[in-house]
């Protein structure tokens, strides 16, 4: 037996040791600093100093990590369909039914380059459809705007682009209040932290659950902040339909409304600020647009309906005395609006109406004086007092593929990253070329015909996700061959069986997946392509470090940690590394020396990519490989601090290091990215745009929703669900691959046939009037489809309220796919297409209707 060795590495949940013997992991646990890491921050704050602890932390998937990289899920070799035959019969109807043999390397790369060759010369440019999903396996190197997109813009591919799904709301409605649209919507959160701890007196958490979402990627950084301000006698009050995590560790009061019905709510305080005068009159007054005519609307002088408590209570079924205390005890304390778990996002912006309660939420906080001390938008995940004058890019900058139309590369790293050699681009992967939204592919396959609005992420100005586009986009191909990375769609997008009646049709005639594991849509392709682990291969990152669309990510931890991605093992089985199986396939088509830029290795980009940062202003290469970790220092103690919006709410130049807005985007460097500069309760863009939209009117308002409790088909499914983010799996990441978080009884429940299902939580009275009982079968239905899962009775849902995470990894059919009950979990099955409004292509992901059953096995 050989010695233990210590290596470092880093996940979607913080950075980590891992301690490896024989070419066997057998711990992974954080990182604990040493004094001769940089030293803590301070803060003082009412008469006390406040520092962090010298260890980083991690994620329950970032715990379990090792069951998954040894899980018995794993793809180890090239898989083939049994009954594919790339010169014969394709069987495609099959997909998802057959079995997989084992193939050679060279066999599979081979056909995958061969099609790639075919399609492209048959077809033309842009007959390639490819994707990778939202999240990867952690490193800046390997992640998808770099490896994949490297090969791919080499190669020429039409991109499904990203809805941006953890903004929708913000995205498609904030951003006409506020601006931010380098942000999709969300605020910037420069010392918050300081500013909350000086100044705070309340936080209200609407829709945001930070002990489960951690910001993002940014483990249990912000939990001891909660606590300090817990001492610090700081109230926290939570609005969201289940009783969440943070709620049951801080809560002094948990209002659960309706789902859907969030928007109705702030309008009902906004009632009470009007009409007892008790809101900031003069920041209304002189830093906001449109005032007088929202006021119009509140009181009922629009409509004649006044949107007072009583009408609130109504809608949201939370009493008028709790919604009139509330907005009492809010406007008379200095309060933070944690609106989401990120300072933004939060499953209410992915509800049918989430434009509209992201765009209340900034009338709310703007009556409040947004920007003064105290009172911000701010859910305690970001904002703590990091450099950020310390250059070190995220995922999104690109790495080495310097792709500055799809990644964040050309904000700065792509100059630093490519001063010597070139960066690469594809021109069908453009506004000029052509590309599917993600929410739409089966339909692209399907029906072979789309329009929609806005391309992806549309963060460039607020106006992006107006421009129309079509597919095919004219001249080009119809999609031919889909290079699929992952598998997760199944479980993630919406109406989810659509995805898997595509894959059983010779439309599509070529899929490929790129996969770690055998889950999911990696069950529909025809031939597997099995990629490793981070841990078995090379790469660079930070602590929670995505950058891109969120900017200075980092700020959420309590240490800017920059890890070497150490190779802890060999790879699995045949696995490699998808830079590996990339270059394998680009030698294949005449490109390899152009995608490994003369024959690099991972390692020689890592070394590229470590001198194209600031890491040599504190570290040498030769140290960092040995120690394989960097701590950022600190600002110098004294250095002025810049709270987000400050400037805004004093009417100065911009004085925060974010990305925006550019200068052309406002007058002066003065003021925000609407049209008028001001905070907007009546949107100058949206007037502009479409003044009649009653689905996003320029007078930000509530609307019905159309899965709720006024929708037709309520009678028929009278619980309404929401699907917010799994606790302890990382979307797809962590679940059903047989590891430890299979156990968790809060995560799956093992039934007495041996399966492990997905939980479904459900009122007592609910359960009851089914007659069902705490962990029993149910069968979770509406005309979308069938899930079957296992009953949790509880009361952290009021009746009529329902609660199911999204993102389970498997797709498990009880018979033939697409047409028959589903018993991974796949409550995404029984969500809907539809988007958010006519004009706003957001996915109303988290809100569904359904019935519920016990399930006493398949009818016959
Ligand atoms: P992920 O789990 O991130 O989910 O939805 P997805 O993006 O679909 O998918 C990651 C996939 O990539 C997995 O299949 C994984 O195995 C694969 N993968 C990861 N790393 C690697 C790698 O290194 N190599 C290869 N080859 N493959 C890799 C997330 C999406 O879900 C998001 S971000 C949000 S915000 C939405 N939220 C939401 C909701 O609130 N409610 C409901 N009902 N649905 C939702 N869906 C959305
Ligand atoms: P959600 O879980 O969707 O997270 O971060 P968020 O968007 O903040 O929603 C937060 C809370 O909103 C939940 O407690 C939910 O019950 C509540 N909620 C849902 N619907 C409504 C509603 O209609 N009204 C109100 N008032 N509340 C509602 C998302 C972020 O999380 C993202 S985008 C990603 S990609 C990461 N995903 C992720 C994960 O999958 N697992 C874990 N453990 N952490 C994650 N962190 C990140
Ligand atoms: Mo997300």
């Amino acid at each position: 037996m050989g010695e233990i060795k210590r290596y470092t590495n880093s996940t979607t949940g913080g950075p980590v040791f891992v301690d490896v013997l024989d070419d066997k992991i057998v711990r992974m646990y954080p990182m604990e600093l040493t004094d001769e890491d940089a030293p803590n921050w301070e803060i003082e704050a009412r008469g006390r100093t406040f520092t962090p602890s010298r260890k980083t932390t991690i994620t329950p998937v970032t715990a379990a990590w090792k069951s998954q990289i040894y899980s018995p899920k794993r793809v180890l070799y090239p898989m083939k369909r049994v009954d594919f035959d790339v010169n014969g019969e394709r069987n495609c109807e099959n997909r998802g039914s057959s079995e997989y043999e084992r193939i050679s390397w060279e066999e599979a790369l081979t056909i995958v380059s061969s099609e790639i060759i075919r399609v492209k010369r048959d077809f033309g440019p842009g007959a390639i459809m490819s994707t990778a999903s939202s999240h990867h396996l952690w490193g800046n190197i390997g992640y998808r705007f770099s490896t994949l997109f490297r090969f791919m813009n080499l190669v020429g591919f039409t991109y499904a682009d990203h809805n941006p799904d953890s903004w929708e709301g913000w995205h498609w409605g904030g951003m006409h209040n506020w601006g931010f649209s380098w942000r999709l919507g969300n605020p910037e959160q420069y010392d918050l932290l300081e500013d909350g701890l000086q100044n705070t007196d309340m936080i209200v958490f609407w829709s945001a659950d930070p002990e489960t979402n951690n910001g993002i990627y940014a483990a249990f950084e912000s939990t001891p902040r909660r606590f300090w301000l817990k001492e610090l006698g700081v109230k926290m009050v939570f609005i969201d339909p289940y009783h969440n995590h943070s709620a049951a560790l801080f809560g002094d009061k948990w209002l659960a409304p309706r789902s859907g019905t969030d928007a109705a709510l702030a309008a009902g305080i906004a009632y009470i600020w009007i009409t007892e005068g008790t809101y900031d009159k003069e920041y209304v007054a002189t830093r906001t647009h449109g005032f007088e005519r929202w006021t119009e609307y509140i009181l009922g002088k629009e409509d004649g309906i006044p949107k007072d408590a009583k009408w609130a209570e109504n809608e949201t079924g939370i009493p008028e005395r709790e919604i009139k205390a509330l907005a009492r005890e809010w406007a008379s304390k200095k309060t933070m609006l944690g609106a989401g778990g990120l300072g933004g996002w939060g499953g209410a912006c992915r509800a049918t109406t989430g434009n509209e309660w992201a765009r209340m939420m900034i009338c709310l906080i703007a009556m409040q004086g947004m920007g003064k001390p105290g009172i911000n938008v701010w859910s305690t995940t970001q904002g703590a007092p990091v450099d950020e004058s310390f250059f070190f890019p995220g995922y999104a900058e690109g790495g080495i593929s310097g792709d500055v139309d799809n990644a964040a590369s050309g904000y700065e790293f792509a100059y630093r990253m490519f001063a010597n050699d070139r960066p690469t681009r594809n021109p069908i992967n453009s506004p000029q070329g052509q590309h599917i939204p993600r929410l739409r592919i089966p339909e692209a396959i399907l029906e072979g015909k789309l329009e929609w609005r806005g391309k992806g992420f549309c963060g460039a100005n607020v106006e992006a996700q107006f421009q129309k586009y079509e597919y095919p986009a004219p001249g080009y191909s119809k999609i031919q061959m889909y290079y699929r990375y992952g598998g997760s769609f199944i479980g993630t997008m919406t109406e989810t069986k659509r995805y898997v009646k595509m894959y059983r049709t010779d439309k599509l005639p070529f899929v490929v997946n790129q996969s770690v594991w055998f889950e999911g849509e990696a069950r529909f392709a025809d031939i597997i392509l099995p990629a490793c682990t981070n841990f078995e291969r090379w790469d660079i990152s930070e602590f929670a470090n995505c950058s891109g669309y969120i900017p200075h990510t980092y700020s959420q931890c309590n240490h800017r940690v920059i890890s070497l991605q150490m190779k802890c093992i060999e790879p699995l089985g045949e696995s490699k590394s998808d830079y590996q199986i990339f270059a394998d396939l680009a030698y294949k088509l005449g490109i390899g020396d152009i995608f490994t830029d003369g024959g690099k290795t991972e390692m020689d980009w890592i070394k590229q990519y470590f001198y194209a940062t600031d890491l040599p202003k504190g570290i040498t290469w030769e140290k960092f490989l040995e120690k394989g970790y960097y701590v950022v220092p600190n600002k110098p103690k004294g250095s002025k601090s810049t709270p987000a919006m400050r400037w805004y709410a004093e009417d100065r130049e911009i004085d925060t290091p974010d990305w925006g807005p550019m200068p052309s985007q406002q007058v002066a460097r003065k003021g925000v990215q609407t049209g008028s500069g001001k905070i907007e309760f009546v949107s100058t863009s949206l007037e502009r745009f479409d003044p009649n939209d009653m689905e996003r009117h320029p007078v930000t308002r509530y609307i019905e929703s159309w899965e709720g409790h006024h929708s037709p088909h309520y009678a028929q499914y009278p619980l309404q669900v929401i699907s917010p983010h799994p606790r302890f799996s990382f979307h797809t990441m962590g679940d059903s691959k047989e590891s430890h978080l299979n156990e968790i009884r809060d995560h799956r429940v093992l039934a007495a046939d041996g399966h492990r299902y997905w939980i479904f939580r459900i009122n007592t009275k609910d359960a009851e009037a089914r007659g069902i009982k705490h962990h029993d079968l149910i069968k979770v239905f509406n005309d979308r489809g069938v899930v079957i899962m296992a009953a949790q009775v509880t009361e952290r849902v009021p009746p009529g309220t329902a609660h199911s995470y999204e993102s389970c990894a498997d797709y498990l059919p009880l018979g033939e796919p697409g047409n028959s009950p589903e018993r991974a979990g796949c409550i995404n099955n029984l969500n809907s297409k539809r988007f958010m409004g006519k004009n706003s292509y957001g996915m109303a992901s988290n809100s569904l209707l359904v019935q519920v059953e016990k399930w006493e096995g398949m009818e016959s």
